[in-house]
C-alpha cells in the first residue's frame, strides 16, 4: 500500500466502502464526515450526481482514444477551459494522471525549454526543503522530505539544489493567514544563484503552500521575492498546485490568491474532483511556442503517457469544472475561509498544541512530539477522531484539514471539535 504501514494496516485495516457528498461509510457502517476531501483531492464533495453521469455516459460512447498521433475533442475542450482558469498566459496544458508526472513532465518541458533557446547548460532544478512534489525521480529529486529520499539515494537527480523551508515557530506560530516573517528566506535563491554562475538554473519549483509536510504558508512578500530573483535571472518559476489548485485557497489557483504568476502550473486532483485520475502542466504560450518552433519536422516534445487526455478523465474534468462554476465553489470557498480561520484558532490553546496555521479552506495543528516517538501522538488524534466520525490528515505530528469546498459552517465546528476532543483524550 502506498506511504503506509502494511504490517499495522493488515493488523488492523481501515476500509472505507462508500462516499456521499461531505462523507464516507466505513466497513462497519459507520459515517465519517471528510475533513480532508479524500486526500485533498474531492473539492466538489463525493460521487456528485453530474460527474458520475459524464463518466458514465463518456464510458458507453469512446472508451479510450489513442493520444500518440491522434486526439479526440473532449481533451481539446478541456485544455481550453483550464486554460481559461490559470493565470494571464499559461494557456497550453499538457495532459497526465497523476500529480507527480506532472511534476515530472514539467521538469521535462523546462529542460527542453532551454535547449530550444540554446541555453542547454541550464540544467539545474531548485527545489525546498519539505517540499513534496510526487514519486517520480524528478519529484523525489526536487521533493525535500529526507524520508522519501533515503531508500533511493545515490540514483536520484544530480544537479538539484534545495532551499530552506519557510516555517520557523519561534518566528510565525499561531499566524492566521500569512506569515509576517520569512520573505527574506527566497534570497537563499541568489546565494545559489552565485554559486552556481546565473546560467546554469533551468527551473525552481515550489508548493506555492506546501501541503504535505503539514500545510507551510508563503510568509509575505516571499514568493514575490522568489518571482523576482527567477526574472532577474531568467530562471523558469514553477508553482505545484496538485493541492493548492481548483478553490482550495479561495481564487482558481494559488498563483492568483498571492497575486503572483509562475511561468508553469503542475495541477492534478481537483482537476477531475478526483473521479477519474488525471493531471496536467500549464504553461506560457511562449514556453510551448519556444520549443515547437525550434523543433525541426516531427514530434517536438519526446514525452507523453497512453492515458494523456484519457477520455473518461476529460469528460470527468468537464462536468467537474461544469460543477465547480454551477455552484460558484471556488467563491464558496474565499467566503468561507475567515469562518475557517475563527474555528480552527480556537484550537490555538488546546492540549499538545504548538501552532495552529490556516489559508483558505486549509489548516493544519501542529502537536509537541512524544519523546522519541516523531509522528505518534498526531496518529493517535487521527485514529481517535476516526473512531468518533471525522476523518482528518497526518503529516508528521500536524493534523491537517482541507474538507471538501461543500462544507456547512456546522460541519466546519464538527471537524474542529472532532480535533479538541481527541486532544483532550490522547495521551
Ligand atoms: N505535488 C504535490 C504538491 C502534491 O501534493 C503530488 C505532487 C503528487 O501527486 P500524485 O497524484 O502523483 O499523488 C502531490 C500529492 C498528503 C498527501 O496526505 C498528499 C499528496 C498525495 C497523497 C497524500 O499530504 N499530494
Amino acid at each position: 500500500m502506498p506511504f503506509t504501514a502494511n504490517r499495522a494496516f493488515k493488523r488492523a485495516p481501515r476500509l472505507l466502502v462508500s462516499a456521499k457528498d461531505m462523507h464516507y461509510v466505513a466497513a462497519d457502517g459507520h459515517r465519517v464526515l471528510d475533513g480532508t476531501a479524500g486526500l485533498w483531492c474531492v473539492n466538489a464533495g463525493h460521487a456528485r450526481e453530474s460527474i458520475v453521469r459524464a463518466i458514465a455516459e463518456q464510458a458507453a460512447t469512446l472508451d479510450y482514444a489513442p493520444g500518440f498521433q491522434m486526439g479526440h475533442p473532449l481533451a481539446f475542450e478541456l485544455a481550453r477551459r483550464v486554460a481559461a482558469l490559470t493565470p494571464d498566459d499559461l494557456n497550453r496544458v499538457f495532459f497526465t494522471n497523476s500529480g507527480s508526472e506532472a511534476v515530472d513532465t514539467a521538469l521535462k518541458i523546462a529542460l527542453a525549454y532551454w535547449r530550444a533557446r540554446r541555453e542547454p547548460e541550464r540544467l539545474w532544478f531548485v527545489g525546498r526543503q519539505r517540499g513534496y512534489h510526487g514519486v517520480g525521480f524528478g519529484g523525489t529529486s526536487v521533493g525535500g522530505i529526507p524520508a522519501n529520499r533515503r531508500q533511493f539515494e545515490g540514483q536520484l537527480l544530480p544537479n538539484v539544489d534545495h532551499l530552506p523551508d519557510t516555517h520557523d515557530l519561534a518566528h510565525n506560530a499561531f499566524s492566521r493567514g500569512q506569515p509576517a516573517w520569512g520573505a527574506h528566506l527566497a534570497d537563499a535563491l541568489q546565494t545559489l544563484i552565485a554559486s552556481h554562475g546565473s546560467r546554469a538554473i533551468a527551473a525552481v519549483i515550489v508548493e506555492p503552500m506546501a501541503g504535505s509536510t503539514g500545510v507551510l504558508v508563503p510568509p509575505k512578500g516571499y514568493l514575490e521575492r522568489l518571482r523576482d530573483l527567477c526574472d532577474q535571472h531568467g530562471i523558469l518559476l514553477i508553482f505545484d498546485e496538485v493541492i493548492t489548485g481548483f478553490g482550495r485557497l479561495g481564487a482558481p489557483f494559488a498563483a492568483q490568491q498571492f497575486g503572483v504568476t509562475p511561468d508553469m502550473i503542475t495541477m492534478a486532483k481537483g482537476i477531475t474532483n478526483a473521479a477519474v485520475p488525471m493531471g496536467a502542466v500549464a504553461v506560457r504560450t511562449r514556453i510551448h511556442d519556444a520549443i515547437v518552433d525550434a523543433a525541426p519536422d516531427g514530434i517536438e516534445l519526446f514525452h507523453g503517457y497512453t492515458y494523456s487526455g484519457h477520455p473518461l478523465a476529460c469528460a470527468a474534468g468537464l462536468a467537474t469544472l461544469d460543477l465547480y462554476e454551477r455552484e460558484g465553489l471556488f467563491a464558496r470557498s474565499a467566503e468561507l475561509a475567515p469562518y475557517w480561520a475563527d474555528a480552527i484558532h480556537r484550537l490555538d490553546d488546546a492540549r499538545h498544541v504548538i501552532d495552529v496555521r490556516n489559508v483558505g479552506l486549509v489548516g493544519a495543528v501542529e502537536l509537541r512530539p512524544r519523546d522519541g516517538k516523531p509522528g505518534a501522538r498526531a496518529f493517535d488524534a487521527f485514529l481517535d477522531c476516526l473512531e468518533h466520525g471525522v476523518l482528518v490528515r497526518v503529516a508528521g505530528d500536524n493534523i491537517a484539514l482541507s474538507p471538501p469546498l461543500i462544507v456547512t459552517t456546522e460541519q466546519i465546528d464538527e471537524i474542529v471539535e472532532a480535533v479538541a476532543q481527541a486532544l483532550r483524550r490522547i495521551s
